[in-house]
């Protein structure tokens, strides 16, 4: 590994949505992982990772077996990759943390990286006038309902999970969501008390940084039409894209 001081922060790759990218997107992701493995210090995945995720007591889904195969590879090297659920991944329990060994945080959290304090959330919710799209959270926020789905069998859970993730997702891309201006209250409140230095956001798709006058927001963007990224070195901020090179193949090295 080589030395270095950058960290990463990424989010909204919504892995396998049953769009027609899904292999290619995966493919762009694994990739990612792997030039992150080599050139930054730590991984941190701020919500939407997988467009659903489910953890039944006995059985995972298998569509997304790839990813987490190479985040036990990186976790097991000794790489810090760190996750929190979003608006569509919102059912991340501990499997991720006790079997593959990434370090789970809830949404939102409070974390020192690089020395500054970082207010680092999905953004799901916390524009003012953001209701009405969580249409999964919705479904699964009755106990009964979230029981009901635990009997089911898990290809036909997944498959209605999916659907349901469909309609909420051509709601709320473009659209759907509030104006940025909320999110922009929303981060000026946070940075008015005083205790960040940033916001690190995900959830609009819209990459960008912005100086507000008590600190810093950076949203991450999304890995489906941006590809970006978000690069903390030595305590400054920057946004990058990650370039997916079809010629090289799916499975080859990023160089
Ligand atoms: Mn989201």
């Amino acid at each position: 590994m080589h030395i270095t001081s950058m960290h990463f922060f990424i989010s909204d790759i919504h892995l396998m949505s049953g769009r027609k990218d899904d292999l290619e997107r995966r493919d762009w992701f694994l990739r990612f992982l792997r030039y992150t493995f080599n050139n930054a210090k730590s991984l941190w995945i701020g919500g939407d990772l997988f467009d659903f995720w489910y953890e039944w007591k006995t059985v995972i889904p298998k569509v997304h077996f790839e990813i987490l195969s190479e985040f036990k590879k990186m976790c097991d090297a000794g790489f810090p990759i760190h996750i929190m659920p979003g608006n569509h991944d919102f059912a991340l329990h501990q499997f991720l943390q006790s079997q593959v060994g990434l370090i789970l945080h809830s949404n939102p959290s409070t974390i020192i990286v690089d020395g500054l304090r970082i207010h680092w959330v999905h953004g799901d919710g916390v524009a003012n006038s953001d209701r009405g799209y969580r249409v999964l959270k919705k479904v699964f926020a009755s106990k009964w309902a979230n029981f009901l789905f635990r009997w089911l069998h898990p290809d036909i859970g997944m498959k209605i999970a999916l659907s349901a993730s469909k309609s909420s997702r051509y709601k709320s891309e473009n659209i759907g969501l509030p104006p940025d201006e909320e999110y922009l209250d929303y981060v000026d409140q946070i940075l008015s008390s005083h205790q960040f230095d940033c916001v690190v956001m995900g959830h609009t798709h819209l990459p960008k940084i912005v100086q507000r006058p008590n600190g810093l927001y950076i949203n991450t963007g999304d890995g489906i039409i941006e590809r970006s990224y978000g690069v903390l070195n030595n305590g400054q901020w920057r946004l990058e894209r990650f370039e997916y090179k079809e010629q090289l193949g799916p499975h080859s090295t990023q160089t």
